[in-house]
């Protein structure tokens, strides 16, 4: 684990730590932040916020996924998020973009974005000449179905083999189309057509995951299953959730963390990490 890197433009980011990927949702829909920075001035603001917490990515977001939702026109999108992009990468951020369109992907790497998050895996014929061209990072997810109809009694045989073989077609196919293995990071997609039961099995089946060579990510926080598991129903009051799972990716083996909260998941991490083998003192992997 500890020579692992994920690659993202000129940026190289070191994996034998744990790395936050803040949630920048500028949308008016998303499932636990609707709203709250779809003005580009909050959202500039929360960056700020994120960044000072210790993010070290930041992710995005124009379009909800959240279950039941509705899609959102290239422009419209692109309208959204280009100037939180811009001002964030002029203070110094790392910037993944949370969009499934080549289009808007596009757009968003001109305006200096420097990863693609895209929770399709690639299903825009034309976002893998996007990354490709431009050197980005990748995320690849899975996800059974679409955001509309993806939560329909999702069903698998075995679901951390049928997400881990589809992440592992995805890569191959990004790979064959010039996007190099050190710039993609996969991830088992966890609320995106699974049950309890799916999100439970995949959170342990992490390791199988990160047998197939990638960075992994994982984004657990604020979600379904929380309330599910605890019967929290106001996902603002899911953090203690969201941080037990986020330790426990970490101990399976996941580099990258999706979260909502920053300043709290940076402590519950660094523990993690420290418990694990990983000094932030002596800088050092020490297993
Ligand atoms: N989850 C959400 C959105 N994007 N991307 C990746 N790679 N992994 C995830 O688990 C993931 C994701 C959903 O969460 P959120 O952004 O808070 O809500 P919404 O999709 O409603 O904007």
């Amino acid at each position: 684990m500890g020579d692992l890197r994920w690659t993202l433009r000129d940026r190289e980011m070191d994996l034998s730590r744990s790395l936050l990927m803040g949630v920048l949702n500028v949308t008016p829909d998303s499932f636990s932040d609707g709203g709250r920075w779809a003005d580009p001035t909050a959202a500039i603001a929360r960056a700020e916020v994120m960044l000072a917490e210790g993010a070290d990515i930041l992710d995005i977001g124009g379009e909800s996924t959240r279950p039941g939702s509705d899609p959102v026109p290239a422009e419209e999108e692109t309208r959204r998020i280009l100037p939180v992009i811009r001002a964030a990468v002029l203070l110094g951020a790392v910037v993944s973009v949370d969009t499934s369109k080549a289009e808007v992907a596009r757009a968003a790497l001109e305006a200096g974005a420097h990863a693609v998050n895209d929770v399709t895996a690639m299903a825009d014929p034309h976002m893998p000449e996007v990354v490709a061209e431009t050197g980005a990072g990748l995320v690849l997810m899975h996800m059974k179905g679409t955001p509309l109809t993806m939560q329909n009694a999702p069903k698998y045989t075995d679901a951390v083999s049928e997400v881990t073989g589809f992440l592992k077609e995805r890569r191959d196919y990004a790979e064959n189309r010039g996007v190099a293995r050190e710039r993609i990071a996969l991830d088992p997609g966890i609320g995106f057509g699974k049950t309890v039961e799916h999100n439970l099995a995949l959170l342990n089946g992490i390791p199988a995951l990160a047998d197939l060579g990638c960075a992994v990510l994982v984004g657990a926080s604020r979600k379904r299953l929380i309330l599910h598991v605890t019967g929290e129903e106001d996902p603002l009051r899911r953090l203690p959730g969201s941080l037990a799972l986020a330790v426990l990716a970490r101990a399976g083996g996941a580099h990258i963390h999706r979260v909502h909260n920053v300043a709290a998941s940076r402590q519950a991490l660094e523990m993690a990490d420290a418990v694990l083998g990983y000094s932030p003192i002596e800088g050092t992997l020490r297993r």
